[in-house]
């Protein structure tokens, strides 16, 4: 009689897991007076950095490689995910004394 009722779960769960890549981690970077913290992080290919700035002015996250340069906004939060594996050195270019790591594993 309960036969008919776990189908729909199982479904929804296998559904579920393909739609959310096992592990993917969300990783906070913020900037605050001039620093980002941390200023190494270890990371994996699909997770998604955030990149906080608590400053009020602009900054930016440049790797150094070209990967990626985000702009943050005063006060504000961007999200990049990260796709490709690297040691990344990033730095931001309004202010080239804030320097960071990025350890992007495959
Ligand atoms: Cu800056």
């Amino acid at each position: 009689m309960r036969r008919g009722c776990y189908l729909p779960v199982v479904t929804a769960m296998l559904f579920g897991a393909m739609a959310v890549p096992a592990q993917a981690a969300t990783i906070k970077v913020t900037s605050t007076d001039l620093v980002f913290a941390p200023s190494e992080v270890s990371a994996k290919v699909g997770d998604t950095i955030e990149w906080i700035n608590k400053d009020v002015f602009a900054h930016t996250a440049t790797a150094r490689n070209g990967d990626f340069d985000m702009m943050m906004p005063p006060k504000k939060t961007v999200t990049s995910v990260l796709k490709k594996a690297g040691t990344i050195e990033y730095y931001c270019r309004f202010h080239p004394n804030m320097k960071a790591v990025l350890k992007i594993e495959p």
